[in-house]
């Protein structure tokens, strides 16, 4: 079973600004674990990062059809304003999980809407680089789930 990981704008820049929201770990060393974690479970983790919106959009519609059984995504800033993103992940209609390494509902208040929440199976958020793993770990588990 293939899940994909989507990463939005300026994620590459983790571990290297803003310590004290996002801590002090990369993008590659939480693809790391996150890949270590999926052999535990038995799926395979394919990981995709941008900063355009059009490359998320285009990630998410051919999901389907690239044999994703569902979708970890932070989508970063499009979180607040991705019209694009949201419908993307309506139409892929595969279980998608948002995933946020900071609590949205503790800093400014736009960071506390989410325009793709809605579209997705749960959210979690607030844990830092810990997040995607119990996001993978909760869609993995879904997963099984709904093929058992
Ligand atoms: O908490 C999260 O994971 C966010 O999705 C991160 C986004 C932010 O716009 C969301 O409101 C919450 C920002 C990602 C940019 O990451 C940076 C990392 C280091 C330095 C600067 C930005």
């Amino acid at each position: 079973m293939k899940i994909l990981l989507v990463n939005g704008p300026n994620l590459q820049l983790l571990g290297s600004r803003e310590p004290e929201i996002y801590g002090r770990v990369t993008l590659p060393e939480i693809v790391c674990r996150l890949r270590r974690i999926a052999g535990e479970l038995g799926v395979e983790l394919v990981d995709r990062q941008s900063n355009h919106e059009g490359d998320l959009v285009d990630w998410i519609g051919a999901a389907p059809a690239e044999g994703f059984a569902g979708i970890v995504i932070n989508p970063a800033a499009y979180t607040h304003t991705s019209v694009a993103v949201r419908d993307a992940l309506a139409a892929a209609a595969l279980p998608a999980v948002e995933v946020h390494m900071s609590n949205i509902h503790d800093r400014e208040d736009f960071r506390s809407r989410s325009l793709t929440a809605p579209a997705c199976v749960g959210v979690f958020c607030g844990f830092g680089a810990a997040t995607y793993e119990w996001a993978l770990r909760a869609l993995a588990a879904r997963l099984e789930h709904n093929a058992g």
